[in-house]
């Protein structure tokens, strides 16, 4: 380590290393800066001096134009070589952070600073499946924004590398690493943490309180403010996966009404959606979406849908203007070779849309405008933003490279970190999407927040299930897929609790379970604390059928209530079916579905006669179609990250 000489905003030393580290693409000298910026925040960086890194945009605009204070809270000390800096709370010479308990490591993909910890009691680092502490006896937890329903050991839908330390006095401190790199931090029983990440720079920021509460103010103050909500947003939300049309919407605030229950915004999901294409509405069972949200409004409610990142791709030309447009003006993510990345989500081929380009926020605006010319909603939920994407990293495949699998991947569901979203390699406006993946969701919520802030002048709601540092100042969060139980319930408190720290007020968790049947018990229990969430919506999955026993040779006793009919299918066989409708008119143009129950040898097979339903002889003229399926198990399909069971040959005549 070099001298500390005096910068405009600090102080300022080179360190050079004297040993190799052997890692690959090691970078050997390194730009210290440590700036004391107010009476409790410090802020520390260590970049490479020789050629500029990523650096995560978006935040901390507020910090910018600080100088070197004098007197603060803290006093920061420098151990030369091997080098590590230790952080004291001035007033009582505590030890806050000491970095000289472990090597300080910095090469291209893999960063590793290691810091003992002035307690146990430990606050943040999401998002996870967690208690309201953390377990420091050698866990590990890792940052990488994934598509996943909440349980434990699982990075989840947001991440947040910020923690909080509660002293044992009633004193607190905080710090906060701002990189949005895939990142793990190892918790060990010292008290001590390691940070791993895979890019970026170490930028720290270091709050000094001293009380909890001062703590997560000064931390708020780097990474912005919350948002003020519109008033209504406070009120009760009623959603629903498999609210099918705006009869089924309309009769449930009837019934609402009717039973006296409080109800503030109706929501949909991708039920109102044409073919499951956002901006655009299901022209029979959603004919009058737009006449439905003008009788609402007139009730004094507000309503809320869901609108997914994955624009369909593979509309016929010229009849799906998001998709068209979009093309036109550049605005979706491109593959490392600059084709557009196809993945598949709930359309099925799509294309991302970049918003860390300035012009995909004018196009994501103009799509906004029309639609909610048409459709007046009062909000929108933007989900599926980690972003999830149901084949690993593109229909194409990623190609090899030390993106896609770095020197060292923090463990991750799926292993890899295009698990189940975009190829790390792709290419965005910024840079590429191993440095942004974790920025999709807070980029997509503040297009969002601007395009309702320019089309409505009203106060925005966004609610976004993907989220990093900065989230709540355009943004509500919910916390994704919660399975209908107990547990569920309990860590849901927690949960909701963690995202204040974060930032991110306007939190709650589904009323009574997303995932499974609720029970009267559980949902009147989850209803009253839901109460206490800043933002309370009652948000199921699709009814379930899709529960499967397989059984040979045995007795089963099955419940059978009044309103269920329990189904049983002969092993071997395919059933096809259609969505369900109010006349058979209107569900023979539903989508077709299959059962496919595989046997023992693991086939199946089955078949349909489709023809007009009406004319005269259709099977003598051939005015028909006759459908064979045959199903096979596979293990697994290439380039499908989801488990498939089975393989279907379609044959027609
Ligand atoms: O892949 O839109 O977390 O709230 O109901 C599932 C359907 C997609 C996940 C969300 C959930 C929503 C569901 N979505």
């Amino acid at each position: 380590m070099g001298p500390l000489l005096p910068t405009e905003k600090g102080r300022r030393a080179t360190l050079t290393r004297s040993a190799p580290s052997y890692l690959p693409r090691d970078i050997s000298t390194l730009q210290l800066d440590v700036m004391a910026e107010t009476l409790g925040r410090l802020h520390l960086t260590l970049k490479d001096p020789a050629s500029p890194r990523y650096e995560v945009p978006f935040i901390t605009s507020q910090t910018r134009g600080h100088k070197d204070i004098q007197n603060p809270l803290y006093d920061v000390d420098f151990q030369p070589d091997p080098f590590g800096f230790i952080v004291r709370r001035k007033s009582n010479g505590r030890v806050l952070l000491n970095t000289t308990v472990g090597p300080l490591l910095f090469a291209d993909q893999y960063l590793q600073l290691s810091t003992s910890l002035a307690s146990s009691v430990i606050s943040g680092l999401g998002e996870h499946y967690t208690p309201i502490t953390l377990d420091l006896n050698w866990s590990s937890v890792s940052l990488w924004n994934r598509d996943m329903a909440p349980h434990r050991s699982a990075n989840l839908y947001g991440s947040h590398p910020f923690f909080l330390v509660q002293e044992g006095d009633g004193q607190a401190h905080g710090v906060f690493l701002l990189n949005s790199n895939a990142m793990e931090v190892f918790l060990q029983p010292g008290p001590a943490l390691t940070w791993v990440t895979v890019g970026g720079i170490l930028d720290f920021y270091i709050f000094l309180g001293p009380s909890p509460q001062s703590v997560v103010q000064q931390y708020h103050e780097v990474i912005g403010y919350p948002m003020m909500p519109p008033y209504w947003s406070l009120g009760f939300h009623l959603c629903r996966w498999g609210y099918t049309s705006t009869n089924i919407t309309r009769t449930v605030v009837q019934l609402m009404r009717q039973a006296k229950i409080p109800l503030d915004v109706q929501w949909n999901d991708l039920d109102y959606a044409d073919q499951r294409r956002v901006f655009t509405f299901d022209p029979q069972r959603f004919e009058d979406l737009p006449q439905m949200v003008k009788d609402f409004h007139q009730l004094g409610m507000k309503y809320v849908l869901i609108l997914d990142p994955g624009i369909s791709s593979a509309s016929p030309p010229g009849s799906y203007k998001p998709f068209d447009e979009g093309l036109k003006r550049g605005v979706f993510i491109k593959n490392s070779t600059g084709q557009i990345l196809i993945g598949k989500v709930w359309p099925g081929p799509t294309a991302f849309p970049d918003f860390t380009n300035p012009t995909t926020q004018d196009w994501w605006m103009d799509c906004i405008r029309v639609f909610h010319s048409k459709v007046p909603v009062d909000g929108l939920w933007i989900d599926m933003n980690e972003p999830s994407n149901f084949v690993q990293g593109s229909v194409d495949g990623c190609p090899e490279s030390d993106l896609e699998k770095p020197p060292y991947t923090p463990v991750v569901i799926g292993s890899q970190l295009n698990s189940a979203t975009l190829c790390m390699s792709a290419q965005q406006y910024l840079s590429n999407h191993y440095n942004l993946h974790n920025l999709y969701g807070l980029t997509e919520a503040i297009a969002t927040h601007s395009a309702l802030l320019k089309v409505k002048s009203t106060r925005p709601f966004v609610l976004s299930r993907s989220s990093f540092p900065g989230l709540g100042r355009f943004s509500a969060h919910w916390t994704g897929d919660v399975r209908s139980d107990w547990e569920q319930l309990r860590f849901s408190i927690p949960g909701v609790l963690l995202f204040g720290l974060y930032g991110v007020p306007l939190v709650g968790a589904d009323v009574c379970g997303f995932g499974g049947d609720t029970t009267e018990e559980l949902c009147v229990r989850w209803t009253q604390l839901g109460a206490f969430y800043p933002f309370m919506r009652n948000h199921n999955d699709k009814p379930n059928a899709g529960e499967a026993y397989y059984s040979k040779g045995q007795y089963i006793l099955f419940p059978a209530p009044l309103d269920t009919i329990n189904v049983h299918v002969r092993e071997g066989s395919i059933i096809p079916q259609q969505l369900p409708a109010l006349t058979s008119t209107a569900s023979r143009r539903n989508p077709f579905a299959l059962i496919v129950a595989l046997s023992e040898g693991n086939w199946a097979k089955g078949d349909l006669f489709w023809d007009d339903g009406e004319s005269l002889d259709t099977f003598e003229r051939g005015n028909y179609s006759y459908v064979f399926f045959f199903a096979k198990e596979v293990l697994t399909v290439p380039g499908l990250e989801l488990p498939m069971t089975a393989m279907i040959t379609v044959q027609w005549s």
